[in-house]
């Protein structure tokens, strides 16, 4: 499957209605209050949230009347070029070495993702070490070691409840003797408590710190779409915790409310990076802000 037939394939359920309702919409219809209500409630159906919502409108509202448009049908070329600059972050470019920490509540799917971006990396022709962090949970490095062996890479793991940060030192100084160019750290998602969650990402971000200085370090909080408006205060959570500077969102194929991209990354100010569309390990896209919106929002 092509990357345009994968991203479609990934939004079939948020395009089945939205396509449809801002397609009717736009159709011979006046600029007037009761469109811009409508299109208020299309795109808060599809979990783009209040506050992304009325941003959208405040500036269709100013583009239409700057550009004195009064008619529905020339103003939609206007809400994607506004939907596009809501959601399109400059993320810079990875260099390597370079290290992913990989965090989210339980079930969210960290270790799926993981065992994704170990062959999305590996398919770029660089060498990469799966780091098993999640030591909380009985059989998260098994889970894991599956991953590893489907994308041909190595792990670096240990026993079920010894300390996460030890394992993350082993991993950095295994990946440094041989020169690996990604480390992936997966971590645990259910701890006894927020504060031991805060203390043991904190521990790793230290010895990544100490023991890594001069990689590219990114943290990347993992969201399954299917959630809607929870998965937005997980990211307020999360961001309470350490500096997110990027979304893996998972589960896109299983969600109707594909606009939940805008509830987290526009108020937010962070990037979607990569989408999860499926369980496979190939079903995972970098995120791209224009071709997320050409399949929501097509042009005729
Ligand atoms: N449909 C779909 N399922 C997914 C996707 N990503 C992960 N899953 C499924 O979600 C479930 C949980 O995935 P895991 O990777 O184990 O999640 P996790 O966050 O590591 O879970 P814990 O380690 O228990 O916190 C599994 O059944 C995965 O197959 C996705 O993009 N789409
Ligand atoms: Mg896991």
């Amino acid at each position: 499957m092509g990357f345009f037939s994968k991203i479609s394939a990934g939004l079939k359920k948020t395009k089945d209605g939205f396509n449809k309702k801002i397609y009717e919409l736009f159709a011979g219809r006046e600029l007037d209050d009761d469109f811009y209500e409508e299109l208020e409630y299309i795109l808060i159906s599809a979990d783009v949230g209040v506050t992304a919502s009325e941003s959208i409108i405040e500036q269709l509202k100013n583009a239409c009347f700057e550009k004195k448009i009064t008619k529905s049908d020339n103003a939609k070329e206007l809400l994607r070029e506004i939907m596009i600059g809501e959601i399109d972050y400059e993320v810079p470019e990875y260099e390597y070495p370079l290290v992913i920490l990989v965090a989210g509540v339980n079930g969210v799917g960290k270790t799926t993702a993981i065992g994704k971006l170990a062959k999305y990396f590996k398919s770029q022709g660089k060498s990469v070490l799966l780091a098993a962090a999640d030591t909380f949970r009985a059989a998260a490095a098994e889970q894991l070691s599956v991953w590893a062996e489907r994308a041909g890479v190595r792990i670096v793991k240990q026993n079920e409840g010894s300390d996460p940060a030890a394992v993350v030192f082993d991993a950095i100084g295994s990946a440094k003797a041989r020169g690996e160019n990604v480390v992936l750290i997966d971590t645990a998602g259910r701890l006894h408590n927020k504060t031991n969650l805060m203390k043991e990402l904190s521990k790793i971000h230290g010895v990544v710190d100490r023991e890594f200085p001069n990689c590219d370090y990114r943290s990347y909080i993992v969201i399954d779409a299917t959630t809607g408006q929870n998965a937005v205060s997980q990211v307020e959570n999360f961001g309470e915790i350490f500096d997110i500077d990027g979304i893996i969102l998972n589960k896109f194929d299983g969600t109707a409310k594909g606009g939940v991209v805008f509830a987290i990354s526009a108020e937010h100010e962070i990037p979607v990076v990569f989408v999860g569309i499926g369980e496979q390990i190939d079903d995972l896209l970098k995120f791209d802000a224009s071709d997320y919106i050409e399949e929501l929002i097509p042009i005729e």
